[in-house]
C-alpha cells in the first residue's frame, strides 16, 4: 500500500479521536461534571508541569488558562490521531489498539481525581469505544464485487477514487467539527454545574423557626434492604426535563407572584431566608413511578409556607390554579386549595439540612405533600402565576398527563429475607398516601388470606410508612403481594393500570424461595 494512501487515512484518525473526545466531554459535562477526561488529564499536566511552564501559561492566557489548556490538549490529541489513522490503514488493528491505549490513560486520569466516584470513568471509557468504532467504520472502504473489464476498472477506479476521497474528507471534516463542538458544550455544561456547586458552598442556612423533632426510633425497622425512612440527598430520585442543570446565583434569584392577584409581589433570596422558615418531613413521588418502582423518596425539608406568600399577594376569588414556573421554563399547575389549605406546601430552600443540591432545584423549589411532582414540585422556581385551569395547561398536561395529580395510595415490597434453617421469611417495605396517612398494610402469600403486617410508627401523614411481616413454616417458592389501606379506610386499588395519565394502580408482588 502506498504511503500516499495511508497519509490520506490521517483525517480518519483525527475525526475518530475528536468524536471520541467530544462524546466523553459531553457525557461528563451533562452527567458527571467533575469527570471531564480533558480536565482530568489537564489537572495531571498542571500537577507535573514545572513552575516556569505554569507561569508561561498564566502569563500568556491569564484567567483563560484553563480553556487554553483544554484547547492545547485537543490539538495534541488531534495531532497524535493523524498518524494513528495512517497506522490503522497500514496495519489494522494497531491504530485501534493505540486509541484503546490512550483511552485507558483517560480512564486512569479521571479515576485518579480526588472527587472521582464510581461513575467518573464512564465518559472516558464510552468516548474510547466510540473513537475506535468511528475509526474502523470510516476506514472500511466500500467493497465491490461487480465484474468489469480491467481497463474500465482502472479508469473508473481513478474517477471513483477522487469522488470517494472528497466524500471521505467531507465526512472526516464534519465529524471533527462535531467532536470539537461537543467538547465545547461539555465544558460549558460542566463549568455551569461546578459554578452552581460553588455558589451552594457559600450559603449559610438560617436556623429553622419551627424545627421538627428527630425521627423517632420506632418509625424505622432494622431490616437490611428496607427503604430508609429518610432518603439521603445522593440517593433521592431525580426527574426533570433539564439537560443541563440550571445554575442560579441566589443573589440574582427572586420569586415573583403574578397573575390573578390584587398585588404582584417579588421576594429576594435574602428576604426569603429572613422569614421564619419551617422544617417538615415529606415524601415526594413521581407520576411515572410504576407499581414497585423507585421514583419516590422522603426528605426533611426547610422552607416557607406558600400559603403565607400567597396571602401577601391576595389571589382573586375565581383563581383556581397556581402555575409555578422554573428558570428553565418548566411549569406545573397546582390547585390553589392545595397551596392554601392546612397542608404544608412550602417554597423549600433546604433538604436534609443542606441547601438544595443543584439537581434538586437550588436555590428554591416547591414541595406540596400529597401531589405528584409534575403538578407541584417545581425546581429552580422563579414565578408563581395565579391563574385558572381553564386558562392554561402546564408542561406535562400539554403532553397528555392529567391536569390534577393527587398521589395514589400505594405500597411496595422492598425485601424478602428468607431463613432456610427456620423456614421463615421476613417481608418488608413501605406504603404511602401522602397527606392522608396509612392505617394498615396486608400481605397475601399466593392465593391465601390477606394477613395484617406490622406498621412502624408514623413519622407524619405526609411521609411513607414502613411495614414488615414475619412468616414461619414456609418452604418452597411463593409469591407475596402487598396492599395498603389509608387513614380514611380506603383500600389500595387492585386493578393494574399504567402510569399515564395520572399514576399507576395495582399491587406490588415479589417471588421468594426458601
Ligand atoms: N424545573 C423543573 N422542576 C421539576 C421538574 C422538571 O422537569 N423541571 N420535574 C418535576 C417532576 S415530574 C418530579 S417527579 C419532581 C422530581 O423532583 P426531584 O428530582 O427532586 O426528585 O420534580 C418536578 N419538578
Ligand atoms: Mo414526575
Amino acid at each position: 500500500m502506498s504511503v500516499a494512501r495511508s497519509v490520506a487515512a490521517g483525517p480518519a484518525g483525527v475525526a475518530a479521536a475528536l468524536v471520541g473526545v467530544g462524546t466523553a466531554e459531553l457525557l461528563a459535562g451533562i452527567f458527571a461534571p467533575t469527570s471531564s477526561p480533558l480536565a482530568s488529564v489537564g489537572a495531571i499536566v498542571i500537577d507535573l508541569a514545572p513552575p516556569w511552564a505554569k507561569e508561561t501559561m498564566i502569563g500568556l492566557f491569564g484567567t483563560a488558562d484553563k480553556p487554553a489548556l483544554i484547547t492545547l490538549l485537543v490539538i495534541v490529541i488531534a495531532s497524535l490521531a493523524f498518524p494513528i489513522g495512517m497506522l490503522e490503514r497500514r496495519r489494522p488493528p494497531f491504530g485501534t489498539l493505540l486509541i484503546a491505549a490512550f483511552g485507558v490513560l483517560g480512564v486512569f486520569a479521571t479515576a485518579s481525581r480526588p472527587d472521582a466516584g464510581l461513575l467518573a470513568t464512564v465518559p472516558a471509557a464510552a468516548g474510547t469505544v466510540v473513537a475506535a468504532l468511528v475509526l474502523r467504520r470510516i476506514l472500511r472502504g466500500p467493497r465491490r464485487t461487480v465484474y468489469i473489464s480491467p481497463e474500465r476498472a482502472a479508469a473508473e477506479a481513478a474517477q471513483n477514487g477522487r469522488i470517494e476521497r472528497r466524500a471521505f474528507l467531507r465526512t472526516a471534516g464534519v465529524l471533527s467539527i462535531a467532536g470539537i463542538a461537543a467538547v465545547a458544550v461539555g465544558q460549558w455544561a460542566g463549568a455551569s454545574a461546578r459554578r452552581a456547586r460553588e455558589l451552594i458552598g457559600s450559603i449559610t442556612l438560617p436556623k429553622p423557626s419551627t424545627a421538627v423533632s428527630a425521627v423517632p426510633a420506632d418509625a424505622s425497622f432494622d431490616i437490611p434492604g428496607i427503604s430508609p425512612l429518610i432518603t439521603s440527598n445522593d440517593a433521592f430520585y431525580r426527574i426533570d426535563t433539564a439537560l443541563v442543570v440550571p445554575e442560579i446565583d441566589p443573589a440574582e434569584w427572586s420569586l415573583r407572584i403574578t397573575g390573578m392577584v390584587e398585588e404582584e409581589i417579588e421576594i429576594s433570596w435574602d428576604e426569603l431566608l429572613a422569614l421564619p422558615l419551617e422544617e417538615s418531613y415529606a415524601t415526594l413521588s413521581c407520576v411515572s413511578n410504576e407499581v414497585g418502582g423507585d421514583l419516590i423518596s422522603t426528605a426533611k425539608w426547610l422552607g416557607y409556607p406558600v400559603r403565607l406568600l400567597l396571602q401577601r399577594a391576595r389571589p382573586l376569588p375565581d383563581a383556581d390554579m397556581v402555575l409555578s414556573i422554573s428558570s428553565d421554563s418548566f411549569t406545573a399547575g397546582t390547585p390553589i386549595e392545595a397551596l392554601t389549605d392546612d397542608r404544608n406546601a412550602i417554597v423549600a430552600v433546604a433538604m436534609n439540612g443542606e441547601p438544595l443540591p443543584p439537581e434538586h432545584g437550588f436555590p428554591a423549589r416547591l414541595v406540596v405533600p400529597g401531589l405528584y411532582g409534575y403538578v407541584s414540585a417545581t425546581k429552580w422556581v422563579v414565578e408563581l402565576k395565579v391563574t385558572r385551569f381553564d386558562e392554561v395547561d402546564a408542561y406535562w398536561t400539554q403532553r397528555g398527563w392529567g391536569a390534577k395529580g393527587p398521589v395514589k395510595l400505594s405500597s411496595r415490597i422492598d425485601v424478602a429475607r428468607t431463613d432456610p434453617d427456620a423456614s421463615s421469611v421476613t417481608l418488608a417495605g413501605v406504603a404511602w398516601s401522602p397527606h392522608v396517612g396509612i392505617s394498615a398494610v396486608e400481605v397475601q402469600i399466593d392465593d391465601g388470606e390477606w394477613q395484617l403486617a406490622q406498621l412502624a410508627g408514623e413519622l407524619t401523614v405526609d411521609t411513607w410508612r414502613q411495614w414488615r411481616i414475619d412468616l414461619t413454616g414456609v418452604t418452597g417458592t411463593h409469591t407475596a403481594t402487598v396492599r395498603a389501606t389509608d387513614a380514611e379506610g380506603m383500600v389500595q386499588i387492585a386493578t393494574r393500570q399504567g402510569v399515564l395519565p395520572d399514576g399507576a394502580t395495582g399491587y406490588d408482588f415479589l417471588s421468594f424461595t426458601i
